[in-house]
């Protein structure tokens, strides 16, 4: 296939329009390089990385908001399912670049990493997803336009596949200034172009929070949708929202910044009576998924001032109990958002803080407003305090059940549970567990499976509700115990997802409301005890048709309506009959392997995380305690519960 460079060598008028020099020829290898490998720079080719052409062009306007010229930021989803970000900062500068001879929002637009003066290049990442540069939105889409408004003048340029298809242009005359980018990515490289209003949404929601004031607005010209993200309280913003659905020990989060060294620390936090935390940790507007130097910081800084805090004032000795570093964990609602100039990334995502000396900073401001705020709000310290003493007496109690249950049954693969019907293969790599939704669908599995590489385990009924207990009381629940001892990875501190005995962990439920509510229960379990099984890919759903046509001796499964609709449109209109599905129970196991579990003909839906705060609110509005909010959470976005139920 031939190179856009290689195209260019053999016209004599180049498409760019533009001298073909040097400069012209690096440029194009740039975007060339970018075309042939956009994974590296945008991480894949499919929803995640067609969502992040979209977050990158918004992280320009927000480093525009950061540096304090921008106040809004408006994403709109076109009708033809483009997409249009508009600012209200200063504008990209469009003078003459002074080595490269051109206008500088073409360098911008056209050269990988262009960086310098006319980018936001101080709190640029390097290496990782964010910050690679609007040339690479630009490279990947089929067209793109840009106009700037600046000194009264508007500017214009149009680009194709990331080329120039002409020189700046001034077209109009405006006084406010900004910059507004429109772009359609190209579909020779991305698998699917439709773009998803919910998941730019909550990206919108997650940097309206860590930029305070800042206002983000999100309209949906397919279906005149529209919100607007802005909070005053930002972070405090933040902790509202994780606890909307808990009972808070004290009323207003506790909100702190600032600098030291260059480095920009904010923090909010507040307890709830809940029992698993909810820490989100952040640098420059990125999730730090994996956490590092800030979170630690962070973490000793919160135990230390809660211990000084309750030894000066006896508040602990009197229960005969002390704390540990866990205890102040239990309930925990946390962000910590910092601004490092020069992060370094690790990891295995490249989402953990290595810069060795944020650990201190951070530490040293939070001890410092802690320390304060405790000594100033003793009523709130004593709250905490005891919130952490319940949490530690449970710590105890927990560390008895354990015991007793690994006494009982033991809770690793010695004895396995008996209603497990286990595969022959060992290696975690080949096998699948099947968890079940109740005895009868669980017997079809059982004799329908691929017995070699494929595990059943059934669950009767509905498992606990994880959101609502205590682990101690979650060990005692013979469902859990069942799922926690097959899987043979541990539970709580001794959990270790290597250990873990099936690389595919398969929920398979029946497609009614209550196979919806035991397959959260699971995802729910999953997500508070075992997370690092849904980050490293082992989750997926199960997919079992809803219908079977059936026309004389043909007959054929359908996963939805329309696909039920096709398939009978497909066939002579007599001697039709549809069966609906409406449980796993109803198939045979012949029908149940050749529809669910074959892997030649089945389909499953892998369970991702990109957005752990917004699946943490939503885990716990359909989950916890309060029954009025989710009712109206689940009114107002059925939609998206259906995405996350899937
Ligand atoms: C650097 C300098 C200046 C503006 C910007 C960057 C800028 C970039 C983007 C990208 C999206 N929106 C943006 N808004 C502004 C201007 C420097 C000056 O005017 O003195």
């Amino acid at each position: 296939m031939a190179t856009d460079v290689d195209k260019l060598k053999k016209q004599k008028d180049p498409i760019v329009g533009h001298k073909y020099d040097a400069t012209t020829i690096k440029v194009l290898q740039g975007l060339e390089a970018v075309r042939r490998r956009p994974a590296m720079y945008i991480g894949d080719t499919g929803q995640r990385g067609l969502h992040h052409m979209v977050y990158e062009v918004v992280d320009n306007s927000v480093d525009e908001a950061m540096a304090g010229f921008c106040t809004q930021v408006v994403v709109e989803i076109g009708k033809d399912g483009s997409i249009t970000v508009t600012d209200n900062g200063r504008g990209i500068p469009v003078e003459l670049h002074p080595e490269q001879k051109r206008s500088a929002l073409e360098v911008v637009m056209t050269t990988l990493h262009a960086g310098g003066k006319f980018d936001h290049e101080s709190y640029k990442v390097s290496g990782g997803l964010h910050g690679v540069g609007v040339s690479v939105v630009n490279a990947l889409s089929e067209w793109c336009w840009v106009e700037v408004c600046r000194d009264g003048e508007v500017y214009r340029q149009e680009y194709v596949k990331g080329t120039a298809k002409q020189k700046v242009k001034k077209i109009g005359k405006r006084k406010k200034s900004g910059t507004k980018t429109c772009f359609f990515p190209d579909a020779d490289i991305f698998s699917k172009i439709e773009f998803k209003f919910d998941i730019i949404a909550s990206r919108l929601r997650e940097l309206a929070f860590l930029n305070q004031g800042l206002a983000l607005v999100l309209k949906d010209h397919r279906s005149d949708k529209e919100v607007t993200f802005a909070y005053k309280g930002g972070l405090s913003s933040f902790i509202d929202y994780i606890n909307e659905n808990k009972t808070a020990v004290f009323r207003k989060p506790i909100h702190f910044k600032g600098t030291k060294d260059g480095v920009e620390v904010e923090i909010a936090l507040q307890y709830n009576d809940g029992y698993s935390e909810s820490v989100y940790s952040y640098v420059n507007n990125i999730n730090t998924i994996e956490g590092g130097t800030h979170l630690t910081g962070f973490r000793t800084a919160l135990t230390r001032s809660i211990n000084n805090y309750s030894s000066k004032y006896n508040l602990v000795k009197k229960n005969g109990i002390s704390l540990v570093g866990d205890d102040s964990k239990e309930g925990l609602a946390a962000v910590v958002s910092v601004r490092v100039r020069d992060p370094q990334f690790e990891g295995q995502t490249k989402t953990k803080l290595g810069n060795s000396e944020v650990r201190g900073i951070v530490e040293a401001i939070t001890n410092d407003h802690l320390g304060s705020f405790l000594e100033e709000n003793p009523s709130v310290g004593k709250k905490i305090v005891e919130k952490l003493v319940q949490a530690a007496t449970a710590r105890e109690a927990a560390r008895k059940a354990k015991e007793l249950t690994r006494r009982k049954t033991a809770l690793d693969s010695a004895a396995l549970p008996g209603k497990l019907a286990d595969c022959s293969l060992t290696d975690p790599e080949e096998c699948e567990l099947y968890i079940v939704e109740g005895d009868s669908a669980g017997g079809s599995a059982k004799q329908g499976r691929d017995r070699r590489y494929q595990a059943i385990l059934p669950l009767r009924g509905k498992i606990l509700n994880v959101e609502k207990a205590r682990i101690d009381k979650i060990l005692s629940n013979n469902e859990v115990r069942a799922l926690i001892t097959a899987l043979g990875c541990g539970v709580g501190n001794d959990f270790e997802a290597a250990k873990v005995r099936y690389h595919k962990i398969i929920i398979m439920t029946d497609a009614d409301i209550d196979g919806a509510h035991i397959r959260t229960l699971i995802l729910t379990f999953f997500f508070r005890y075992m997370r690092d099984l849904i980050d490293m890919g082992h989750i997926y759903i199960a997919q079992p048709p809803l219908f079977r046509v059936k026309h004389g001796k043909t007959e054929q499964y359908a996963y939805s309506d329309e696909e039920k609709d096709r398939i009978v449109k497909t066939m002579p209109s007599t001697g039709v009959s549809i069966q609906r599905y409406k449980g796993l129970g109803e198939m045979n196991p012949e029908q149940l392997w050749k529809t669910t579990m074959d892997p030649e003909t089945r389909t499953l839906l892998k369970i991702t995380l990109d957005d752990a705060a917004e699946a943490d609110h939503l885990f716990s509005v359909l989950m916890g305690s309060e029954i009025e909010p989710r009712s109206r959470f689940i009114q107002e976005n059925a939609q998206y519960v259906r995405n996350l139920d899937i």
